[in-house]
């Protein structure tokens, strides 16, 4: 008798879980594949992907976005000469938040951005300019404009919400301190203008000019692709792997300067591991003096800084978050390290190398 019980219990979970897989389990692979979307994407490829990946409210349009060029792409706005001497730096800098991009190969993200990208353009100016941003909302959501740094109070684009459809504000302020900043959009819930992409990096440099270097900028961003408030990819400059893929090249002795903004949302700190190497690290680039020698900082939200670095060898050397985590989910890059002509040359005459 209970042996023929313990059996039909048996039968019975076994019928309930068969119903429950096609109660619970098929539809959803069948919605799945009814939410199947169609997108060209920036190679030209027609790709499907599902819903589960992609804000399905937007699908307008794509955006194009080119790590290798943001790296080395400084953004010194339109010079004129005041009056008193001083130098105005105009931009315009315009905010949307209906593009879709590929940041991974299938992986469609609706980003917000400034002037179309994620990051938005690296601002720069020299300590003592006179930074005039003229600011366009385009979204149809509210935006701002926040920079970190030193500002009238109603320059800070936390009040002043900037209205949708077209709403404009002018930003005016005095380039300070010197150093490198975040900037970003101001309105609630901060945690999502932020992480759809609506930010940038403002260097302020001083009046003297630091020592000449190949200069770079790197954003350390995620991306949230399913709005679950955690992370899926992460990234130096948005796409995930990209410089691994598409290593930075860079000379032997050659002075690297990178200024390195983390934006990061949702994990509360960051971090950056440099391979065969170490780095002079400035907190904030607004010091002369380096805080430390060292091949790893670790980084908080909007926490940033310069690294300066040279190699002596030849060959590759990869950069990374030492969170794995975030490593093996697109954190991660390359430097191709060739022999410099110029240095070699020099060496040649002075030590009879080759
Ligand atoms: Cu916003």
């Amino acid at each position: 008798m209970k042996k023929l019980r313990s059996g039909t219990m048996a039968s019975i979970i076994v019928i309930i879980a068969i119903i429950g897989i096609f109660y619970f389990v098929l539809p959803n692979v069948t919605s799945a594949q009814v939410e199947e979307k169609t997108f060209v994407t920036h190679s030209g490829a027609v790709i499907k992907t599902s819903g589960d990946i992609l804000d399905p409210l937007y699908t307008v349009s794509t955006v194009d976005f080119d790590p290798s060029q943001f790296l080395r792409e400084f953004n010194y706005g339109r010079v004129s000469q005041l009056e008193d001497g001083r130098t105005l730096r105009e931009f315009t800098i315009i905010a949307e938040d209906d593009k879709i991009q590929e940041i991974s190969p299938g992986v469609f993200y609706n980003v917000w951005t400034f002037n179309g990208t994620v990051p938005g353009p690296t601002i720069r100016a020299t300590e003592g300019d006179i930074v005039k941003i003229h600011f366009i909302n385009n979204g149809s959501k509210e935006h701002t404009m926040h920079f970190h740094g030193i500002h009238p109070a109603e320059m800070d684009g936390v009040f002043e919400i900037v209205g949708s459809g077209g709403g404009q504000f002018t930003y005016e302020f005095e380039a300070a301190p010197v150093g490198v900043h975040p900037y970003h959009c101001h309105v609630m819930p901060l945690e999502e203008h932020i992480s759809h992409g609506l930010y940038g990096v403002f260097i302020v440099d001083p009046k003297e000019s630091r020592p000449s270097a190949d200069e770079m900028v790197m954003v350390l961003n995620g991306l949230d692709t399913d709005f679950d408030t955690e992370n899926n990819f992460y990234a130096a400059n948005t796409i995930p792997f990209y410089y691994q893929h598409h290593p930075i090249q860079i000379n032997t002795n050659e002075l690297i300067r990178i200024y390195v903004v983390n934006m990061v949302e949702f994990d509360p700190i960051n971090n950056l591991h440099l391979h065969g190497n170490l780095y002079h690290y400035y907190p904030t680039g607004t010091d002369t003096v380096p805080s430390t020698y060292t091949d790893m900082i670790t980084l908080s939200q909007t926490e940033r800084g310069i690294m300066e670095f040279e190699y002596d060898y030849p060959g590759k050397y990869i950069f990374h978050a030492h969170k794995v985590e975030f490593s093996e989910k697109g954190w991660i890059g390359m430097f191709l390290v060739k022999e410099n002509p110029e240095q070699k040359e020099v060496l040649e005459e002075e030590y009879g190398r080759s």
